[in-house]
């Protein structure tokens, strides 16, 4: 059975996203994509057999034909289009974040359970990441003792003007956040954010280092760098009572060449997390097809977007404080 997609935002991701779900992935075809500009859109569209530019974002929710929502507009927008894929009753894929403030993210949830049927996947990729899921899996196993702390990196080579300080922590750290929660299968309980001597090559608060405490009190740094320059580079390491797990570094190969030896860092998210998003749009068609829902819930996005709203209180006050969630309803107990 192939799912016939509507596409809301035909950016890089967007682009990207097509490209796969019409050329890698099984269970596919993109039959409408639409974009605050129209002239991308109506490009991307004439790249994809069978495919149409509709006018806006509701014109592809609403299309008959259109049995399920791909969501990659900017992040402020993604609200309005998720509770219009609900409302329709049709199910819909939503990039992170699910929406950029706690509020938004509790509208759709509690749109969801109204409506009886999970219906929203958010594009956490990193939990679909082979080197992430090495690292989980000698957590998991106890190999290394109980997890005391985790250090992490996300640095971006660059990133484009319309990107704000805040969208280091609803944007950027938004991935460590949801990746913590899934690592160590339990909740944030209190952030801070410091800021180190600023990098005189960015006009943001730039970098940050974003500390998160867990529900059990294990303490995850993470540095966020978004205009490092070199590439794009994520790490994480787990120290553990009795031993450590770093994450690897993927799809390097290793060259020794005039006295020196060196490796290939990637250039951006798309080329690191390549095969990632590819297991997770798989799964998301697999599961539509099988009439299920799967992946990181819109509970999780409402999770993860409580602790970055509590990053961007800490950013502002710069003072320590406290996540607290609604009580998780049923619905959402289902085991991912
Ligand atoms: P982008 O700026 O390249 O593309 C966004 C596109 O959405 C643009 O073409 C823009 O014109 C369009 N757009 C904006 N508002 C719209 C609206 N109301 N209706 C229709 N189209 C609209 O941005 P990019 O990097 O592709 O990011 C898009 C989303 O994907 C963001 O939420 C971002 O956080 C997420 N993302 C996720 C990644 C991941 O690793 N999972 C990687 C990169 C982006
Ligand atoms: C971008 O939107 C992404 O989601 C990338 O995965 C992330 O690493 C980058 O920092 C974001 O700007």
């Amino acid at each position: 059975m192939s799912v016939r997609i509507g596409l809301i935002g035909v950016g890089m991701i967007g682009q990207d996203h097509i490209r796969r779900l019409t050329q890698v992935l099984f269970g596919a075809s993109v039959v409408a994509v639409t974009d605050v500009d129209a002239d991308r859109s109506k490009s991307v569209a004439e790249g994809v057999r069978g495919c149409r530019a509709l006018g806006s974002g509701q014109e592809v929710i609403r299309a008959d034909d259109v049995e399920a929502v791909v969501v990659t507009s900017w992040g402020e927008t993604h609200e309005e289009y998720v509770l219009a894929a609900i409302e329709a009753g049709k199910p819909v894929f939503c990039e992170k974040p699910l929406a950029t403030t706690q509020d938004a993210c509790l509208r759709i949830v509690d749109a969801e359970v109204a409506g009886g049927r999970q219906l929203v996947q958010v594009g956490f990729m990193r939990r679909y990441d082979a080197a992430y899921r090495a690292v989980k899996a000698v957590v998991d196993d106890g190999a290394i003792g109980a997890p005391l702390l985790m250090h992490c990196a996300h640095r971006n080579p660059s990133v484009p003007p319309q990107f704000t300080s805040d969208m280091i922590i609803n944007d950027a750290a938004i991935h460590e956040i949801d990746l913590v929660r899934w690592m160590f299968g339990e909740e944030i309980a209190a952030t801070q954010v410091l800021k180190p001597r600023r990098n005189s090559k960015s006009a943001l608060d730039d970098p940050v280092v974003v500390l998160l405490e867990m529900a059990s009190g294990a303490l995850v740094d993470v540095e966020l760098s978004v205009n490092i320059g070199y590439g794009y580079d994520i790490r994480g390491e787990v120290v553990g009572e009795s031993g450590t797990v770093a994450l690897a570094e993927t799809g390097d190969a290793r060259v020794k060449r005039e006295g020196l030896r060196s490796h290939r860092v990637a250039v951006d998210w798309r080329e690191r997390f390549s095969r990632a998003y590819d297991v997770e749009l798989q799964e998301w068609l697999d599961a539509l097809s099988a009439g299920t829902s799967t992946g990181p819930s819109s509970w999780d996005g409402y999770a993860a977007a409580a602790a970055s709203d509590a990053c961007l209180e800490a950013l502002r006050t710069g003072g320590r404080t406290t996540v607290s969630l609604r009580e998780r309803p049923d619905f959402y107990m289902k085991a991912q």
